[in-house]
């Protein structure tokens, strides 16, 4: 009696877990097929709920061969998760309206803390390179109208590579590397120390970012250690230059 009950409360218990087990899946590809709807519709502005951290659009190990499903989950539940949670720490001490977009916070940063700057910068910049990147596909690389604007502003996809891997394996300590169309709509390269981004007003070089790469070692480190170039060479595979396409359409 008792050992069936044991078996039956086994059973029960992991009925459950598929249950939920499943309802993670359902929720995943409802996240995705949700961010790839909003990918459409926005332009310059990402799509925040209240500041809120958005579901990753792809599963932890979806990147693996590029990105390593440790390194994916650490950098997305803790590490942006903090940016996302500090940043309406600071919105609430600030009397930041969230129900408006951080984009226009990070235009007038200057007016806001160091904590704001940081985590405001932190949680943008990490939303839009989740959004950055899909799984691996052969021949990855830009068309259509991006594609034409790259080779016009570049010369060839290959020298824009170059010249933007150049710009994240410089990038002294930490930070990032952009792809962002300045004021006039011409395609532009940079990067920016932390987590400053071109929307700040603070910031050395300005525009609407198109594509990000983190390249604090916490991206990186645990699969490639202090080699940021291979990290930089292998990233190029995952990025999602559908969603970039999209942007530099909206602007
Ligand atoms: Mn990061």
């Amino acid at each position: 009696m008792s050992s069936i009950s044991n078996s039956r409360r086994k059973f029960i218990t992991n009925s459950a877990k598929g249950t939920i087990a499943a309802g993670i899946g359902l929720s995943a590809a409802g996240s995705f097929i949700s961010s790839c709807a909003n990918a459409k519709n926005i332009s310059k502005s990402l799509v925040f709920t209240n500041f809120d951290q958005q579901p990753l659009p792809y599963k932890y190990d979806a990147l693996e061969n590029v990105i390593d499903a440790m390194t994916m989950e650490i950098h997305y539940s803790k590490h942006a998760a903090a940016y996302a949670k500090n940043v309406k720490e600071a919105a609430t001490a600030e009397a930041v309206d969230i129900t408006k977009p951080l984009e226009e916070v990070l235009a007038k940063i200057s007016k806001y803390s160091a904590k704001m700057r940081n985590n405001g910068g932190g949680h943008y910049n990490h939303e839009l390179f989740w959004q950055c990147m899909r799984p691996k596909t052969a021949d990855n690389k830009p068309t259509g109208k991006l594609a034409a604007a790259i080779d016009k502003t570049f010369t060839s996809f290959a020298e824009l590579k170059k010249q933007f891997g150049d710009t994240g394996k410089n990038r002294f300590g930490s930070g990032w590397a952009w792809l962002y169309a300045d004021a006039n709509k011409n395609l532009k390269i940079g990067s920016t120390p932390n987590q400053d981004n071109p929307l700040m007003d603070i910031s050395e070089i300005k525009g609407t970012p198109l594509l990000a790469l983190d390249v604090w070692e916490h991206a990186y480190y645990l699969k490639y250690q202090n080699k940021r170039p291979d990290y930089i060479e292998a990233w190029w595979n995952v990025v999602n230059w559908d969603f970039v396409a999209t942007r530099f359409s909206g602007i």
